[in-house]
């Protein structure tokens, strides 16, 4: 038997160490403004085997799992000292989320978990579950963690047992080990998730991105990505919650919209990445779109490209919540670089590669939506027409195709 285990433990940590020692490599031929690299890069393997197994032969001769990882994803982003941060949610088999901090020395592979999960502290109101952490380093000092704090209604029936209620939950730390809770933001509105803190003051004040919904799955009359001021942040209060970044008919933010990880200044605005839910018959689909916002007033949108940037593909497509791309991590370096962190379809963690060149470049000159079929193709017309020019010609060597000239 022990030799059974010991042959088992062997095989396991031969494959975990080839996974977590796995370089990463770009995916060829992109879009032009990410590169999306090829293996994901926090994963349930990735867990130590430490946290799923009793690692001891007499109290587990067959060396059977004893705590099962569902899934990694959702991860909020920082760069701490030089590492590479992710702060994942974990969801245990039981389908409880908690966080858990991996680094990187490069951001795109070897991410390895911290030996132990966070212990987030919890309010006089217990959390039932929390989940997607957005991390910000305020210009107070501290770095913040602003998550999904989820408990059942209080109001359900006792036959209903999913009714829940969300809200946003705060906690604040210096290194990352030890969290301060502090009491959940208020706003007027029933409910709230995807709740983004900025990371400078407004008019002296805390300025929170929010989500406003009526139900725990449905944004209902919650109209939009929302931003409103509180004078504190312990506690925090919103007293009035204005949409900056409105859901649209025939959209790819239709159904529901979300900002993702704190905006990146640049000079020329506030870079936002957020995402958009569609309605589809085969249900919702979740893709990243980005925006821009005044480096006065981070409210007021000044450039939104049509439609989506990264949308599911391959293998993304598949997972517990199918045709889905969630991101709430992205991380500038000194350099330019941006890397950005997304999970799919609510499974596994990537990454994506951009620049801040690339992104305002992708953002201040790609066509905004005119969300009609007869303007989307007056858009397309008038690339087709700048792209036939006798200088673009000139340039290139794309033969010109002669089927409908006009
Ligand atoms: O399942 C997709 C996502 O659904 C929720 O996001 P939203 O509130 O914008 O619909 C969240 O539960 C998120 O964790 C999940 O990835």
């Amino acid at each position: 038997m022990r030799e059974t285990f010991f042959k088992r433990l062997a095989d396991l940590e031969k494959q975990q160490d080839e996974l977590l020692n796995l370089s990463n490599a770009k995916c060829a031929r992109g879009n032009g403004i990410v590169d999306r690299f090829v293996n994901p890069v926090l994963t349930a393997q990735h867990v130590p085997l430490f946290w799923r197994y009793d690692l001891n032969p007499e109290s587990n001769p067959h060396l059977m799992q004893r705590f099962g990882i569902n899934a990694v994803l959702n991860a909020g982003a920082m760069k701490f000292g030089d590492k590479y941060i992710l702060i994942a949610r974990v969801e245990a088999d039981n389908r409880k989320s908690f966080f858990a901090v991996a680094e990187s020395p490069n951001g795109v592979d070897q991410f390895r978990f911290w030996d132990y999960p966070i212990v987030m502290p919890e309010t006089d109101a217990p959390d039932t579950n929390v989940y997607d952490m957005r991390v910000v380093k305020h210009e107070d000092g501290w770095v913040y963690g602003l998550f999904c704090t989820e408990r059942r209604d209080p109001a359900a029936s006792p036959g209903d047992q999913s009714a829940a209620v969300a809200q946003c939950g705060i906690a604040r730390t210096r290194d990352l080990v030890t969290w301060e809770r502090l009491p959940d933001l208020k706003t007027p509105s029933p409910q709230q998730r995807n709740v983004v803190l900025h990371p400078e003051f407004i008019d002296g004040k805390y300025a929170f991105y929010t989500r406003p919904q009526d139900g725990f799955i449905e944004a209902g009359n919650g109209g939009g990505i929302g931003f409103g001021l509180s004078d504190s942040i312990d506690p925090a209060v919103v007293e009035k919650e204005i949409v900056i970044d409105a859901r649209v008919y025939h959209t790819v933010y239709e159904v529901k919209n979300g900002l993702g990880p704190e905006p990146i200044r640049t000079d020329k605005g506030w870079l936002h990445l957020a995402h958009g839910v569609r309605n589809t018959a085969a249900g919702l689909r979740y893709v990243l779109y980005l925006f821009m916002t005044d480096l006065e007033d981070p409210s007021k949108v000044i450039y939104k490209p049509a439609g989506y940037f990264l949308a599911p593909e391959g293998d993304e497509r598949i997972g517990d919540v199918s045709n889905v791309l969630f991101c709430n991590g992205w991380i500038a370096d000194d350099d330019g670089k941006v890397f950005i962190y997304y999970a799919s379809s609510d499974t596994r963690m990537h990454v994506a590669v951009s620049s801040i060149e690339k992104l305002l470049d992708y953002v201040m000159n790609t066509a905004a939506d005119r969300f009609t079929s007869a303007e989307t193709v007056r858009i397309l017309t008038e690339l087709i027409d700048r792209n036939q020019s006798a200088y673009v010609h000139s340039l290139t060597s794309t033969p010109q195709k002669t089927g409908n000239p006009r």
